[in-house]
């Protein structure tokens, strides 16, 4: 069993790791104090934040942390790697306003994760995981957190927060990006 300490603030990011990466891996959060830096890409965000959780607190254990943001088309990206702010402000109900005279194709949007796997003294490995879907007409389901209640990953009717994490995992830029880390730590084993 492979223990992975997860730097979050965010509870269901934990629990979504643990139900994609399954038995063989046991992930701890890790809720150490750390400021998010606003820029324009999330590898930027997230390496910083790698950075400084290094800096301040020297582990010596290996850890992940991830960045994560919606991106709509329509609003030509936004709010990428301001989600975290725009949600706190504009929330669900928001974006919803913004398309409101979006429809077909204008209501496309992507989810997008970057993971950082960092090993005291080695450089740090990305992961990168994107999902595509669109923008729900509505909100529904109790799922989840963010934009999870208007999120409609292609190949689906459902949105994220009516699904289980299980499932969630199986479409989500945060379940591919673990998918692919999952798969790097494995062949390092062999
Ligand atoms: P950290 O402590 O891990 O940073 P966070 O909740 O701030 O937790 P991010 O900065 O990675 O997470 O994500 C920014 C925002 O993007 C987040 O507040 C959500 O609103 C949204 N978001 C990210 N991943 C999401 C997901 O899987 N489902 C719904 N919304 C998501």
């Amino acid at each position: 069993m492979m223990i992975i300490n997860f730097v979050t603030s965010n509870k269901n990011k934990v629990l979504e790791a643990q139900a994609r990466l399954g038995a063989g891996f046991c992930v701890r959060q890790w809720d150490v104090d750390c400021p998010e830096i606003q820029a324009d890409t999330l590898e930027e965000v997230a390496l910083a934040s790698a950075q400084h959780v290094i800096e301040k607190h020297a582990p010596k254990e290996a850890f992940i942390l991830e960045d994560a943001g919606l991106f709509v088309d329509a609003l030509k990206g936004f709010p990428g790697p301001y989600s975290h702010f725009v949600h706190d402000t504009l929330d669900c109900k928001g974006i919803l306003k913004l398309l409101e005279s979006a429809n077909g194709k204008g209501r496309n949007a992507r989810f997008e994760a970057v993971l950082v796997y960092t090993v005291p003294g080695k450089k740090p490995a990305l992961f990168k995981g994107i999902c595509r879907g669109k923008i729900a007409e509505s909100q529904a389901g109790k799922n989840g957190f963010g934009f999870d209640p208007i999120f409609v990953p292609d190949g689906e009717s459902r949105r994220f927060a009516e699904m289980k994490p299980e499932e969630k995992g199986k479409y989500s830029h945060r379940g591919l990006a673990l998918g692919a880390f999952a798969n790097y730590v494995k062949s390092l084993k062999v």
